[in-house]
Order: structure tokens, then sequence, then C-alpha cells
């Protein structure tokens, strides 16, 4: 056939160019643009020398960095106490110092302007905890490529917290707890009410709210709430059927328990005996003892009903207002609600 070869070499060609970017290619498109649309970072611009302050504000571009200046020592922890800034430019060794000491868990990337070039003054500066260091007299061009590496830094690292956050929501498995991820409740729990309507099989959700958890945070500390919660998630999991009943967390201190192939009554005394299990043995939390209850609500179905739009979503409504009714009936207890298919 005349034309043959070209017809195939071409077709090669357009495969090649349709094929998606590697992995790699990809990463690095997905970086550029996200750097590309970050605001400015911002910085705190520390100089207790005024003219030198000033030509410091002249020379950083507002495109470069977000400034913001601080005239003496005290002014300028103040400013970084209140709002972290992930770039400082400073003149003193001891706002150096002082921040480095802080013991939060950021820290910024810190240039030094030295009152002289020289080995002794930047070494004084590294040595303090600067990650950079000019002399006052710096050219343009070799300051703006200062700023510009720390900028660049600054931007790296906003990239990799937002991607470690999007990573966390994507994830199955809640970091926390080691149960199902809300996401993982809202993609699974529909498709096992889907399941069950499709056999006409029971199924039941069980919705629980640990009780007063903000008092617990309140008088005890975050770090405390966290241990109870990494300790609540596993201990529901320990009273159900292993590879057939599911935990998800999904609110900070409100749990669903997927049921399948329970119907209402047996959902009741799951729920019953979680509650027990809850409330019998203390948590330990920090270096303490301390016991805690939760409310329960209850969505039975004896039989899924098939054909029903948004069923999980209801079943989900129901449960909730179950759980809503314990709680103002006093907490620590159990409440259900079943729900019927309509020739029940
Ligand atoms: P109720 O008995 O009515 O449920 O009262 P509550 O205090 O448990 O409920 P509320 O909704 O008022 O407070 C829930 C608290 O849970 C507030 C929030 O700070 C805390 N919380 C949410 N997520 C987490 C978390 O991951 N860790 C810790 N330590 N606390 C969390
Ligand atoms: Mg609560
Ligand atoms: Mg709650």
């Amino acid at each position: 056939m005349p034309g043959g070869h070209t017809t195939v070499i071409q077709r090669v060609l357009e495969r090649r160019g349709q094929r998606p970017a590697s992995g790699d290619e990809g990463t690095t498109a997905t970086v550029a643009v996200m750097v590309r649309v970050l605001p400015p970072p911002k910085a705190l611009l520390a100089f207790e020398d005024a003219p030198l302050r000033a030509l410091m504000e002249g020379r950083v571009r507002p495109d470069m960095l977000d400034c913001e200046s601080a005239a003496d020592e005290a002014q300028a922890l103040r400013c970084f106490e209140a709002e972290f800034r992930p770039v400082v430019l400073t003149d003193s060794a001891e706002v150096v110092r002082k921040i480095r000491a802080r013991s939060a868990l950021r820290a910024p990337y810190i240039l030094y302007v030295a009152e002289l070039d020289d080995s002794a003054e930047r070494e004084a500066g590294l040595t303090a905890g600067a990650d950079d260091c000019v002399g006052r007299r710096v050219s343009e061009r070799e300051f703006e490529a200062r700023v510009g590496a720390a900028k660049r830094i600054a931007e790296l690292e906003t990239v990799l917290r937002i991607t470690l956050a999007e990573n966390r929501k994507l994830s199955a498995i809640d970091d926390l707890t080691r149960v199902a991820s809300r996401r993982f409740f809202g993609k699974h729990f529909p498709r096992e009410v889907e399941r069950a309507a499709r056999y006409a099989r029971s199924l039941s959700l069980i919705l629980c709210d640990i009780d007063n958890f903000k008092k617990i945070n309140d008088t005890l500390g975050h770090a405390a709430g966290d241990d109870i919660l990494r300790q609540f998630g596993p201990r529901l999991q320990r009273q159900l059927r292993k590879g057939i009943d599911w935990v998800a967390r999904i609110g900070g201190e409100e749990f669903a328990i997927v049921t399948p192939e329970t119907d209402y009554e047996s959902a009741l005394a799951v729920a019953r005996k979680l509650r027990a299990a809850v409330g019998e043995t203390a948590f330990r939390a920090t270096s303490k003892k301390l016991q805690v209850t939760a409310s329960f609500g209850v969505c039975g179905m004896d039989r899924v009903p098939v054909g029903e739009s948004r069923l999980a979503e209801r079943v989900l409504k129901i449960a909730d207002a179950a759980l809503y009714r314990s709680k103002k009936d006093g907490r620590n207890r159990v409440t259900a609600a079943i729900l019927k298919g309509r020739g029940d």
C-alpha cells in the first residue's frame, strides 16, 4: 500500500506525543505550578540600624518577599511570636540567636547582614544560627541572588507542607487513630449500602461521639486528647468482627461503625457492647488515667431497601439524629432507630 510506512511512523510519533508525561516530568511541572501561584513568602526585616533598614526595605522587591519591618530586637521577637515568617533578614546576631533558640518546630531561613564583609563576621553570623550571611555593602546583584535562594527554600517548604496535608486528606487511613478516614467512609459506606440493597441483606450504622471531649482537651491539654483518640479507635475495633465490621473517624471525636449483615437488634447489642468497652477501663492520657464515656446513635436495617435514592445519606442522618438524642438524654447511652423499606 503506497504511503503505508509513513502512516505507521506518523502514528507512532503521534502516540508518543500523546503519551502522558512521565512521573518525574509530571512532578516537576506540578511543583513549578505550585511555586508560581504561591504569594511571595512573608519576611521579617529586623534592622536596628535605621539607614540600613531603609536600604533593605528599598532593595527587597514586593514580588520577592512580603516584608514587615521591626526597629529593634524586642519588636522583632514580638512580631515573630505573633506570626511565623519563613524568612528573616537581620543585622543583629542576637535576633538570630533568639529566633533559633525558640523551641518551635518551624525554623525560618535567616539571612544575616553583617557590618563588615569579612570571614570573622560571617562566621559569627553563621555560628549564631544564620543560614547565610552578607556584608552590608553587598552588591545589588549578589543581594538579590541570596534573597532569591531564601525565597526558593521558603517556597519549597510551603509546597512540601501543602503536599503533605493533601496526602493526609487523600489517605484511606486516619493518621491519629489508625482507623479508616472520613474520605474512605464517604466513598465506601454508600457502596456497602448498595451492596446490601442488591442482595436484600441487613446492614446497620452506629455513630459514636466521645462525651465532653472539649473539657478533656481544656483541662489536660490537646496532647492528652490525642492520646485518648489514639487508643479509642483500636478499642472500638477490638469489639467488632474482624474483616467484616469497620470503623472510620468521621469527625474530631466522632466515629462511624459500619456493620454489614447486622440487623437492628444485633446492631443495638453491638452499640451497647461498644459503650461498655469505652466506659469500663480508663484511658491513658499523658501520664494520667482517665475515665471516658461516649454516646451512640444507631440506624439499623433488617433488610436494606432497594431502589432508594441517597439511602446512605439518609441512614447517616437517622443515626446522627439518634446520636443527638443520646446526647440530649444525658450522654453515655445508646439510642437506636430502625429504617424499613416501603414494603416492610
Ligand atoms: P459532647 O459531649 O456534646 O460531644 O461535647 P464535646 O466537648 O465532646 O463536643 P464538642 O463538639 O463541643 O467538642 C469536640 C472537641 O473535640 C473540640 C475539639 O477541639 C476536639 N477535637 C477535635 N479533633 C481533635 C483532635 O484531633 N485532637 C484533640 N485533642 N481534640 C480534638
Ligand atoms: Mg463529643
Ligand atoms: Mg462531636
